[in-house]
């Protein structure tokens, strides 16, 4: 029989966090999770809150405790927020930097854009546009997700305080339709002299630049090493501009959150979905998960729900309304489809807010208000009240709620 203290289903930033902080209470954790999360897609930023109001915020902290009732920040208090960062830089340890401020810092994205973000990788440092040296940026011919040209132009219109310049480069030896990975894999190993091969196409466009900014491939392995030969054989800072999807900084995160949470001695199941559950009294008391042709029962004492939004699947819509496909939970919406959206492209949507509603210890409520199961709690992209993409806050709520839900649950 397959039996665990503490059950999560969904292996992303939150059931990662969820997982790992009900481990650390001392509870015997599993971790089932179907296909790759978005952390894989990602930027790798770490937002908490970048926005309130339409306003972008210097303290991501300032406005935290502000949120209107039912937004998981409300639910869960400033405090878990904080705590939720302070697990991540101890689990992120040396692949992220600023951790040493409580400020938003403004991050170049491959657009042209200056995102606010809580903590960012080591790989992105040198590029903030806070800091004020010469900037240039390298794109590749074969990664035509990132016009370095036209990211420059619109970093400059957009008054950022230093002179950048934007260049497409030739990648040595990949052919056009090679993975990013592959791109991280010749630069960790030093394939042929890449790294040299690269320094030399892009050297006659260095100018006065004191840093420069490649598409996040730089090494998956090795990422610090590859920055550092580049930046030593430019005698410039090397940075990362945020990309993708799918995106290299995210898999890093996904890898060491991975090997944190084997080594609290979660076990992690992937590549099975949970397709149905068994509940009597007010209490879930299995799960069942679906693998090769059988549904298997795992059972626990108790239930972590942590598998994402909309985009994820987490939540789903059809002409039926909204629903909590796992454990059919109520997901408050607007019965008329037309109410979900408003008129304007960037306007308000509230279907960007649909997710479960839970109580203050993350349990999911049901129509009338009444906790749904009372050994089941919520995490991450499921929860209702946000609106993560406009707010930039989608890896603080995972945080902040996965920490609450897993040490909650091994506590009961
Ligand atoms: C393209 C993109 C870019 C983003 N950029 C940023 C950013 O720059 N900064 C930021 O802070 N946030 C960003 N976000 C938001 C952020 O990734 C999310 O808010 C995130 O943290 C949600 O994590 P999660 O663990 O709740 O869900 P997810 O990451 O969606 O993970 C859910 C997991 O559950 C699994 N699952 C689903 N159903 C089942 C089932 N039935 N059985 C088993 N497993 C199941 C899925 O396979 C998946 O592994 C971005 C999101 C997207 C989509």
């Amino acid at each position: 029989m397959i039996e665990s203290d503490v059950l999560v289903v969904g292996g992303g930033l939150a059931g990662g966090t969820a997982a790992l902080s009900a481990a650390r209470e001392g509870a015997d954790v599993r971790l089932v999770s179907h296909k790759e999360s978005t952390l894989r897609h990602a930027s790798g930023l770490i937002d908490v809150l970048g926005y309130h109001d339409g306003t972008l915020l210097a303290d991501p902290f300032s406005a935290v405790g502000d949120m209107p009732e039912g937004h998981p920040y409300e639910r869960v208090g400033s405090a878990a927020v904080e705590a939720g960062l302070d697990l991540f830089d101890e689990v992120a340890g040396d692949l992220y930097a600023g951790s040493h401020t409580t400020k938003n810092a403004l991050v170049p994205t491959h657009g042209g854009t200056v995102k606010p973000t809580a903590r960012y990788p080591a790989s992105v440092a040198p590029g903030l546009a806070s800091d004020d040296g010469e900037m240039l940026l390298v794109g590749f011919e074969t990664l035509t997700d990132f016009d370095a040209p036209l990211a420059a132009d619109h970093l400059q219109n957009a008054g950022v305080p230093f002179e950048v310049r934007g260049v497409t480069a030739r990648f040595p030896m990949l052919r056009a339709d090679a993975k990013i990975t592959r791109y991280a894999k010749v630069l960790d190993t030093d394939e042929k002299g890449i790294r040299s091969q690269l320094v030399e196409a892009i050297e006659p466009h260095l100018g006065d630049a004191t840093r420069v900014g490649f598409p996040a491939v730089l090494g998956h392995d090795h990422p610090a090493r590859v920055r550092e030969a580049l930046a030593d054989a430019l005698g410039a800072d090397v940075f990362e501009v945020p990309s993708g999807p799918p995106s290299l900084p995210g898999m890093r995160l996904e890898d060491v959150l991975f090997a944190v949470l084997r080594e609290a001695g979660v076990t992690i199941e992937t590549g099975n979905p949970v397709v149905g559950f068994e509940a009597s009294d007010g209490r879930i008391d299995h799960v069942a998960v679906k693998r090769t042709h059988q549904r298997v029962p795992y059972f626990a004492d108790e239930f972590v729900l942590a598998t994402g939004g909309l985009v994820g699947k987490g939540i789903t819509t059809s002409r039926e309304g909204v629903r909590e496909p796992v454990f059919d939970l109520h997901v408050p919406h607007p019965e008329n489809r037309y109410d979900w959206f408003e008129d304007e492209a960037f306007g308000d949507h509230p279907f960007a807010r649909f997710g479960v509603a839970v109580d203050t210890d993350l349990r999911p409520l049901d129509g009338s208000g009444a906790v749904e199961y009372a050994n089941l709690r919520a995490a991450g992209g499921v929860l209702g009240g946000a609106d993560f993409a406009a707010e930039k806050s989608g890896s603080g709520i995972s945080l902040a709620t996965g920490r609450v839900a897993g040490r909650r649950a091994a506590q009961s």
